[in-house]
């Protein structure tokens, strides 16, 4: 039984409450650890002991800073086979997926930041004879980054990172349904030595830890990702406690092919885009809307393509689609499946749960699954489902599918496949969201802005917009 600890000032400690929460293994639906069900006090404790080390950590010249989150991107370089194995255990995502996006990306998120802060350039405005102003960006304090199970160590650390960069100190949560590989990131910073209090990271429920973060007087910011729901309840909070707040939230993403598309490449990256991770992934893109005059060729192609989908134990090698995240979102999922046929759709492939033979009879296998028939305003095509369900829709011109399009409450990203130059840029100029990919997918870029817009939520990660989140910049003017 894999027990795990919180990270508090630098040890590896247990609740005070000593309660704990079954873990679950995706594969097989067995309970294989345990973790902390933190309460008010491990988190208070967690934020004193931020408070404790904000002075001598935001004291540190950015070479210094820099210096230790190189030494834990190494680290989690040198383990990155272990972190895989355990990632692809606690979310059921296959072990090729957690080797090679998630680990990786994890190991990037500490490099990226580690030197973004040594080439941060700093603003100066002349005013000539009157004097000139220079802006400070100076570390807020004790932050709270709070992150989902779909991509648990890649979205953790994305937040942790430029959070650490930028001289702040942290109180952490990964989500409760897949907190293994945060435990093992706290064994990485008590190994390269990383100053006590720095980085804290407690284990729980969003309703008691998390809640208990986001009251906390002490924590002035707050970086979520999860649900927009989640969002909701956390900013009715921090809002009125005037806290930072950056919400990355759902999405219910429009794939958009044009006839003048090259097919063969939209087919390939359009399967990408439905299924990897299960589908449990905000920028997943699940309307697939096509030109009508290449509908049943488009169709024909992505069936071929989604029946080479293989589902599988997460562990092995060959297995392309791996477990849902848990018993609760296979379920929910699974509902949405139901509803779409009770809307009218007509499901084209999959639509079963996958019963595998032992030890994985029990786990959360659906099969990929595509639907055709719905009309652009039903619940399937507007509520975000986040699993392995996509629609296919026809549309007639451009100006029928950018309305269809944007006629959700979501606005987090986009994919657009056309030749066509003009209309390529002419669609991400008027499409409703934060993120657009023209001719390809989840290519990403660390510098850039990233978040949606809508419910999607608010603010941007990534990038100087990152460390700008994680500052209070202060103008001083000097006259002379
Ligand atoms: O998110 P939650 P979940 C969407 C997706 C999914 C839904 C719920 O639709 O089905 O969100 O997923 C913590 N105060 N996305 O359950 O509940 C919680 O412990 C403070 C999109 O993972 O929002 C976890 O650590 N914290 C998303 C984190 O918030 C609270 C990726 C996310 O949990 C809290 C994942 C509270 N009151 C899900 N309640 C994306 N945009 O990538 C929960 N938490």
């Amino acid at each position: 039984m894999e027990i795990i600890a919180n990270y508090i000032n630098g040890a590896l400690v247990a609740p005070q409450g000593g309660e704990y929460i079954d873990n679950y293994e995706p594969a097989t639906g067995k309970v294989y650890g345990k973790i902390p069900r933190s309460q008010a006090d491990d988190v208070a404790a967690a934020v004193q002991a931020a408070e404790a080390a904000f002075p001598a950590w935001s004291a540190l010249s950015i070479q210094e800073r820099s210096r230790f989150l190189l030494k834990i991107s190494e680290a989690i370089d040198a383990k990155l086979g272990h972190l895989a194995q355990a990632e692809s255990r606690d979310n059921g995502k296959p072990i090729k997926l957690a080797e090679a996006v998630d680990i990786p990306r994890a190991r990037d998120n500490f490099a990226f930041f580690a030197t973004a802060i040594l080439h941060q350039e700093d603003e100066f405005h002349n005013m000539g004879e009157k004097g000139f102003n220079y802006t400070l960006r100076q570390p807020i304090g004790t932050v709270a980054c709070i992150s989902p199970w779909n991509l648990p160590l890649y979205l953790f650390t994305w937040k942790i990172a430029p959070a650490l960069a930028s001289g702040n100190c942290v109180v952490a949560k990964p989500s409760e349904v897949t907190p293994f590989t945060a435990f093992l990131l706290s064994q990485i910073c008590i190994e390269v030595g990383l100053p006590a209090g720095v980085l804290n990271i407690v284990h729980g429920l969003g309703a008691e830890t998390g809640q208990a973060m986001v009251e906390h007087p002490k924590v002035k910011a707050i970086s979520f990702t999860g649900g927009t729901a989640t969002g909701a309840r956390i900013a009715s909070i921090a809002a009125p406690q005037f806290k930072k707040l950056s919400l990355e939230l759902g999405g219910k993403n429009p794939n958009i092919i044009f006839a003048d598309c090259d097919l063969e490449r939209a087919i390939n990256i359009s399967a990408r885009a439905a299924f990897a991770n299960q589908g449990q992934i905000c920028l997943c893109g699940s309307r697939i809307f096509i030109e009508r005059s290449i509908y049943e060729d488009f169709k024909k192609g992505f069936l071929q393509r989604v029946a080479s989908l293989k589902v599988g134990p997460p562990q092995k090698a060959d297995s392309r689609m791996g477990a849902l995240v848990s018993k609760e979102h296979l379920e929910k999922v699974f509902s949405y499946i139901q509803l779409a046929q009770e809307e009218g759709g007509k499901v084209l492939a999959g639509g079963h749960k996958v019963n595998l033979p032992a030890p994985y009879d029990q786990g959360y296998y659906l099969e990929p699954t595509v639907i055709e028939g719905l009309a652009f305003d039903c619940r399937t095509n507007q509520e975000e489902i986040f699993g392995p369900v996509v629609t296919l829709s026809p549309f007639d011109s451009e100006a029928e599918v950018l309305m269809m399009a944007n006629s959700t409450e979501y606005g987090l990203a986009c994919t657009i496949f056309t030749e066509n130059l003009n209309k390529a840029h002419r669609v991400a100029k008027e499409i409703h969201s934060g993120i657009v990919w023209i001719n390809d997918w989840l290519v990403r870029d660390l510098r850039t802005p990233f978040g949606g817009m809508k419910n999607s939520g608010v603010g941007r990660e990534g990038g100087f917009e990152a460390l700008k989140f994680f500052t209070e910049a202060k103008n001083v003017c000097v006259n002379y």
